[in-house]
Order: structure tokens, then sequence, then C-alpha cells
């Protein structure tokens, strides 16, 4: 795909002003924007952003792990053209649907596992984790148990900002900011890497992984499963830090969530629509979960559109014990979101994007990610189709990291945004997500731009 040109250039220092005197950003110190004015992202085409100076970025995040057909697709931008014009919105709340509800709901599930036959639809994925906390509790309700209302998270999870994804989550900085609701609890994350740091000495990674699913055993044990609703997790964590789990960890919480009966959420925001190079992650793992919240990558970003994939056992209980369920959205299964998720996905489907990035690009991508591993700063390389991380560490022989006020993620980052590479650090860990739509030769300027940041940062901190 050919590069965009900046559309209006000039006008710099204009939107910069307005920004830093009107706009309050998400997840940033204001004091930061004020030191520094943010760069002006102002067009993009395929794997490459344009900003308002006329740079072209390698845009390695897809967005925000979402933009996964890259930038520019015309069959996304006809279909929110062609029915904003025909039915920019109408509801689904009175006995109502639009055509492209309805067929985004069929398509999503013949996508989707067999047993995920209904689609519950929101704008972003915090109301999809929303969505799943509501339907745990009402299908324990219906089931005749609404004591069992605990939701075992884990650490370091992210699965939103609204104040019960937030919960959800396991990041200790948001928790901070105003706490958490009750009935959420969080266990070990599986993540090897920070364990072996953490230790100081050598951890079995498959042992490492069985400890990490069984404490979710001894949690349930702990609270007494009378009373735990659900197990919610990413199939890898990705704004944690692009968390792979050890090989024996997902079979072992299937089989505790299975032995003690509790619902498993699936949280495909981030792993859906490609990115394991399986269709979702839950194929990547042969997970079978009850609820599976996903946005993203559902409309490659283009316009805001999530939505929870339910399966059978819990839209029966809901069907046969009746009564209505009292969640809702005005915005849920908006006709043009929906419009641009099923070109989205029709696109998908033809380019036969999700086998290409499985026998091919992630191949690659993961092969010459590998080679970062020789830098010296690189303590991990870690990934799975198109989701990469470099451990950034201060003593890769011994696993010893930085320490965290050094910020040597943050100087890393700065680096690559300086050099026209969009490469985002999760504290020291240094993380991509591409559109999968990304080629051999951009992933070559990707890899050579990241070794001469890296060169960059350990000059910095020498
Ligand atoms: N679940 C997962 C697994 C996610 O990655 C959400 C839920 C929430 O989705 P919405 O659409 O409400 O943002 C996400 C979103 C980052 C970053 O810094 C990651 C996300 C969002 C914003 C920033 O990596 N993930």
């Amino acid at each position: 795909m050919s590069q965009a040109t900046a559309i209006d250039t000039g006008n710099t220092e204009k939107w910069q002003a307005q920004d830093g005197a009107h706009h309050l950003h998400p997840f940033t110190n204001p004091n930061d924007l004020l030191q520094k004015p943010p760069r002006i992202i102002e067009s993009a085409r395929g794997v490459y952003l344009t900003d308002s100076d006329g740079n072209q970025l390698l845009d390695m995040m897809a967005g925000l792990w979402c933009v996964n057909m890259g930038y520019g697709q015309q069959d996304l931008v006809e279909a929110a053209h062609k029915q904003i014009q025909q039915l920019p919105y109408y509801n689904a709340f009175f006995k109502t649907s639009t055509p492209p509800a309805a067929e985004l709901s069929a398509l999503l599930a013949e996508v989707t596992p067999a047993h995920l036959d209904h689609a519950f639809f929101t704008s972003s994925g915090s109301e999809a984790n929303d969505t799943v906390l509501r339907l745990v509790w009402r299908y324990w309700e219906v089931m005749g148990k609404p004591e069992k209302r605990v939701v075992i998270s884990r650490k370091n999870a992210y699965h939103g900002s609204t104040i019960a994804s937030s919960s959800l989550g396991g990041m200790e900085e948001m928790h901070k900011q105003g706490g958490i609701i009750p009935d959420i609890v969080h266990v070990e994350q599986p993540n090897w890497f920070a364990k072996r740091c953490e230790l100081g000495k050598d951890l079995d990674r498959e042992e490492f992984g069985r400890q990490a699913a069984q404490s979710i055993a001894d949690k349930i044990e702990e609270l007494g499963v009378d009373k735990v609703a659900a197990f919610i997790a990413e199939p890898i964590q990705g704004a944690g830090g692009v968390i792979v789990p050890p090989e024996s960890y997902w079979p072992e919480v299937k089989k505790i969530c299975e032995h003690y009966g509790i619902l498993l959420v699936a949280d495909e925001v981030s792993c859906g629509f490609g990115r394991t190079g399986e269709w979702f992650g839950t194929y990547y793992y042969d997970l079978k979960p009850d609820l599976m919240p996903i946005a993203k990558g559902l409309s490659s970003g283009y316009l805001p559109i999530g939505g929870v994939m339910v399966a059978d056992r819990i839209m029966d209980a809901l069907i046969n014990q009746g009564g209505e369920f009292n969640h809702g959205y005005t915005y849920s299964g908006h006709p043009v979101c929906a419009a641009v998720a099923i070109a989205n996905i029709k696109l998908m489907q033809r380019d036969n994007i999700v086998q290409t990035v499985r026998d091919s690009t992630a191949p690659y991508l993961q092969k010459r990610l590998r080679e970062l591993g020789e830098h010296p700063l690189v303590g991990e390389v870690r990934g799975v189709g198109m989701f990469g991380a470099l451990e950034l560490v201060r003593d890769k022989a011994n696993y010893i990291r930085f320490d965290k006020d050094q910020g040597v993620g943050t100087i890393c980052r700065d680096f690559c945004f300086e050099n026209n590479l969009v490469m985002r650090a999760v504290g020291d860990a240094m993380i991509i997500s591409p559109p999968l739509i990304v080629q051999p030769d951009e992933i070559d300027i990707f890899i050579e731009r990241a070794w001469q940041c890296l060169d960059l940062t350990q000059k910095a901190i020498a």
C-alpha cells in the first residue's frame, strides 16, 4: 500500500496550542504535555502514519492494538458511507434491530467458536467487560446461586478503564486512583520473566506456569466455591507487557475452571481477530470460554465497536428463566459501526489474512524479532503471531533489571518516536502489535530502526 502524504501542513503549532489549552489526554501526565506538546497525527496509509509536519512513522502498534487491517482500507470507508446515508442510527432496545446488527451477529457466530452463538454489542472493550460482569452475575442469579459473585482476575491484567473493567483489571496504578469495586480478587499472573528476575535464581518455566494456574485453585478454596462466579483473563496479556504464558498454564487453568464449575471469560479485546495467527487467542490455546469480550480488531479500530460473545449454556439460562436482562447502551449494535465491522471481517476473510499471518508474516516477524535478542540491552524476546516484546535489562546474564526510576523503557520509546517508529514501553518491556498487513520489507525497516534505538538508549544511559 502506498504511503500517504500530509493533507494539511503548517498548522502544527495551532493544533498543539488548542490541544494544550483544552484536551485532557487519557493515561497522560498533563504536565508532560505542557513541557512537550503532542505530535499531531494527520493521516495514514497501510502501516504508516503521517504527522502534521509531513514525517512518516512506522506504526508497529496498529494504533492501540486495533488497526489490524491497516490504514486506508476503502471497503471500510465505503461501508460507513453507505450505512450512514441509509440509516445512521437506530437502537435494539424495543424489539427492533437493524440489518447491520443482525448480519454482524451472524457473522460473529460464524468466526468465533461454535458454542458462542450470540453477540451483545457495546462501543468498547471496557463496556464489553462491564457487560461481562453483569452477565456473570445475572447467570448465577437465574441459576439460583446469587451468592456466587466473586470474579477472579490476574495481577497486571488490563480489562478497560471504566470502574468495573478497571477493577477487573489488575493494574495497581489504576486501583490507587479510586480503588476497586467489591467481589473482584486478583491472583498471580503467568509472567515467568518477571518472576525469574524477582527470585534471582533459576525457575522452571513450565513448573511456574502450573503454579500460576494453581493460584486460581487456591483462591477458590480460600473463598469457597459457592462464592466464586468466574475467572477472567486475556489469552496473552497485552497491555501488561505481552505476557506469553508458559505452555503448561492454560491447560491447567481450563481444568481448574471445569473442576470447580466456574465460568471462564477469555478477554479477546487485543488477542482477537488474527493477532495470534488464529482468529482468536481462544483457538490458539484451545479454550472454551463461556464469555468472550471483543473490540478493537473487530472494526480494525475504524469505528468504536465491541461486544461480548455469549455461550449457548448462558443464553439457555437467560431464555429459560425469563425476565429482562437490564443492561444496554445507546450505541449497542450501532448500525454504522456494525456495517464497518462486517466489511472488516469480510475483508479479512477475502484476503485470507489470518492464514497469511500464521504461515508467513508472523513467523518472519518472530524470527527477526529474536535477532534483537542479540543486543546487549535485551534480556528476553517473546511473542506470538503479531505480538512481540523485548525486555530491557541491566545484566542479561543474571536477569537483573534496571531500577524503575531510571525509566529506561520510556527513554527507548522516546528515541523510537523521534526516529519515526511507534514501539510502546510497558515499564522496561518494549512491545509491538503491528497491523496484520505488515509486509516483510516493513518488518526489516522495523528491525533496523529498533536496533538503532536500542543503541541510542544504551549510549544515553551509559
Ligand atoms: N481488554 C483488553 C484485553 C484490552 O487490551 C480493553 C479490554 C478495553 O478496551 P477499550 O476499547 O475500552 O479501550 C483493552 C484495551 C495500552 C492500552 O496502553 C491498551 C488498551 C487500551 C488503551 C491503552 O496498551 N487495551
